[in-house]
């Protein structure tokens, strides 16, 4: 933006940021920036037109509607814009934007700071194109109005797994030492990150909830708000992971009984404090009844009951709790078939559709397991018209190579987001999480929902990838993750390669002069398919898990086979997967509406890539592809460590033309190195253990031990 001519036109702090962001662009005060502080709407006309008092020409025009006067250069979009938009009530909202040029000048409008800001970032990654050619009014606005990351982070260091639970760029970005981070410039500039991204909220803590950070409700709630404060100028709300059993651990309370008046008073006083310490605190994330943390089901009382306590105490200052849906008995008997841990979330949820409050936003894993690298969409979507969902992803790449190993997960949540649980052509994932299903045309179960709370929608949510790590994110490449996130939390059906683009020309190409052609090029080799490399060589075919378990890193096929916690493969000399069918197994598929139902509960209709995960078959059977399922284990475990070789290689392209600073250089090859031996690891084990099991030899003659 340097040497561009730039008016800004608006108050508040929002707008105090995109100045601060004009002026780091190069653009200077008093120079070539002029910040216009305009007067109340009411005393002149909205379009004031000629009326501008700094008539001299501008290159880029921002603005906020409804102030007075309006920059002679906006007149002319807002007039465009309003005969486009006119009919729509409001056709911005608080974080949407108009992107114009007009003649000589790019023009923003927004109705509010926050528009502004995103829109100055989508200029960013427009770079020279947005002052080029003529351009007819744009709108963007964002389909998501919940765009949240759960950091999983502990205030104290000394827990099994380690300040950040999954955590695997470093400790927290927020907590040092047992309290804030001493560094308040880098909680700032996450916050920028934040928004460039297109992330509006976050959970600041851990939602397994440990003594230290259920404080953070009451005497450690300073510590809150003094993130609150950093994040604010960015329009990133703050959000508390709280501990259902609040009441008594901090409270002194005998019981934590929803139902009991007592303990409603106490989250009704207890949130008022809150919410007078930290006015646009955005509300709770709880996990209850869930691997070990508390919830309503000790006091017999039901989900909608723990959640609704809660939210009754939020809805005075429009504050939302995130229930999470992730419920299931993890001390199964391993040897009772008929439980089946990717029953449990629908189990328990779908029949208390319509029972939560409309400030109760229910968070469900996309998948019914656990963030596996290839899972059925969870039927919980499809089944709660009345409730306001929010889809989780896991951008922490627990189960997906722990930020050791390149996997752009792009792919995998577009995958989710347009797949139509009501089959192709009906509302998409996406669509239920926005809450604009009702009213499309659609099944009657979604349609008839029309007015109800889910109409608001709950958003995308997703646990962070984020920690003090000096890349950020421990991986250099893994920054496209959470940057992917945030983009389709914003736009569902952008294309997941075109992000990339975006990411690479923000984080390399204006610093690498040299080749930006091969930069981009080669980084689309790595990473547009990284996903399907790291299922070829670890758990293809929907089958999941086979992990080391605790820390879920590397490959230990009956690792958690003979356990309480209900991941299982079912592998015996004669076949392998796990029998979901109504027919004969735990009757699973049944839960999905049709047509996926038939289609899931059927071996002949399923897709090979979750066939493992809805039935038990031989190893002998055979795929869609032609290939036996035995012999495409082994096909792609060679397949997936070959191509890591591969990635390896194209790398160092990059390396000897020296594209790339050289610490992230070498960063990026220490991981790869790792990635190589992990991914030979996996192709060595899985492919042994199921040669051994079966007594199958690979029909190509290779080496198998
Ligand atoms: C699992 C993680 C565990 C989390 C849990 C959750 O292994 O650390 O606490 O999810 O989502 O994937 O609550």
């Amino acid at each position: 933006l340097g040497s561009r001519r730039t008016l800004v036109h608006g108050a508040g702090t929002l707008v105090d940021t995109v100045l601060d962001e004009v002026a780091q662009a190069g653009v200077r005060h008093g120079g070539h920036l002029v910040h216009q502080e305009p007067g109340p709407a009411a005393e002149q006309p909205a379009v004031a037109g000629e009326a501008d008092p700094g008539a001299e020409a501008f290159d880029l025009v921002l603005a906020l509607r409804g102030t007075a006067p309006l920059p002679a250069q906006a007149a002319s979009v807002e007039v465009e814009f309003r005969q486009r938009y006119a009919e729509r009530a409001d056709p911005l909202g608080d974080e949407g934007f108009v992107l114009a040029r007009h003649g000589d000048t790019t023009v923003l409008l927004a109705d509010a700071p926050n528009g502004l800001l995103y829109g100055l970032f989508h200029l960013v990654r427009l770079g020279e194109s947005a002052f080029g050619a003529d351009r007819p009014v744009e709108r963007h606005r964002p389909a998501m109005r919940v765009r949240m990351l759960d950091h999983w982070d502990n205030v104290d260091v000394h827990h099994r797994m380690g300040q950040v639970e999954r955590g695997y760029a470093g400790g927290s970005i927020f907590w040092q030492d047992g309290g804030p981070r001493r560094d308040p410039a880098r909680v700032r500039a996450y916050g920028r990150l934040l928004a460039a991204c297109g992330v509006n909220a976050v959970a600041v803590n851990n939602v397994n909830v440990h003594a230290t950070e259920a404080r953070l409700l009451t005497d450690r709630l300073g510590d809150v708000a003094a993130i609150a404060e950093l994040l604010r100028p960015y329009g990133v709300r703050v959000f508390l992971s709280v501990s259902f059993a609040a009441p008594i651990v901090l409270g002194g309370l005998p019981s934590a009984d929803p139902l009991d008046e007592q303990v409603r008073a106490w989250w009704a006083g207890t949130t008022a404090q809150v919410y007078g310490t930290i006015p646009d605190f955005g509300g709770y994330v709880v996990k209850a009844d869930s691997e070990g943390q508390p919830g309503p089901f000790a006091y017999g009382r039901s989900h909608a009951d723990g959640a609704n306590v809660l939210a009754e105490a939020l809805a005075p200052y429009d504050g939302v709790v995130h229930w999470r849906a992730f419920v299931y008995n993890h001390r199964q008997d391993w040897r009772d078939r008929s439980t089946d841990r990717a029953r449990a979330a629908f189990d328990h949820f779908a029949p208390l559709d319509g029972q939560f409050r409309d400030n109760v936003i229910l968070q469900v894993k996309h998948g019914p397991m656990d963030f596996q690298v290839r899972e059925p969409v969870s039927p919980v979507i499809a089944a709660m018209p009345a409730t306001r969902l929010a889809v989780e992803f896991q951008v922490t790449q627990e189960y997906t190579g722990q930020q050791r190993h390149v996997c752009y997960l792009g792919p995998l949540w577009r995958e989710v987001l347009e797949f139509g649980p009501w089959g192709a052509g009906g509302p998409t994932v996406a669509a239920v999480a926005a809450g604009s299903t009702p009213g499309d045309a659609g099944p009657a179960a979604v349609a008839g929902a029309a007015g109800s709370a889910s109409a608001a929608g709950g958003g995308l949510v997703a646990v962070s990838n984020v920690g003090d790590d000096p890349f950020w994110t421990g991986h250099p490449l893994a920054q496209a993750n959470l940057y992917a996130f945030g983009r389709l939390a914003w736009a569902p059906e952008l294309d997941p390669s075109a992000i990339l683009d975006e990411w690479i020309d923000l984080t390399f190409v204006p610093s690498s002069t040299a080749d930006p052609e091969l930069l981009r090029r080669t980084l689309h080799e790595i990473m547009d398919d990284s996903w399907h490399t790291y299922e070829q060589y670890t758990a293809p075919l929907g089958v999941g898990f086979m992990v080391r378990p605790e820390h879920h890193y590397g490959p230990d096929v009956d690792g958690y086979e003979y356990t309480p916690w209900g991941t299982y493969h079912f592998a015996d000399r004669d076949g392998i997967g796990v029998d979901r069918t109504r027919k004969s197994g735990t009757g699973y598929a049944g839960q999905y509406p049709q047509p996926w139902s038939d289609v899931y509960e059927s071996p002949q209709r399923c897709p090979d890539e979750l066939l493992l995960f809805f039935h038990h078959v031989p190893y002998g059977h055979l795929l869609h592809s032609g290939s036996t399922v035995i012999q495409h284990i082994y096909d792609t475990h060679f397949a997936g460590a070959e191509r890591v070789a591969g990635m390896r290689q194209l790398w160092e392209r990059l390396s000897t033309a020296g594209l790339v600073d050289p610490e992230l250089d070498a960063r990026v090859r220490e991981r790869l190195d790792e990635q190589l031996r992990g991914a030979q690891e996996w192709r060595d084990q899985i492919n042994t253990y199921f040669f051994r099991k079966s007594g199958v030899p690979d029909a190509r003659g290779r080496r198998i031990h």
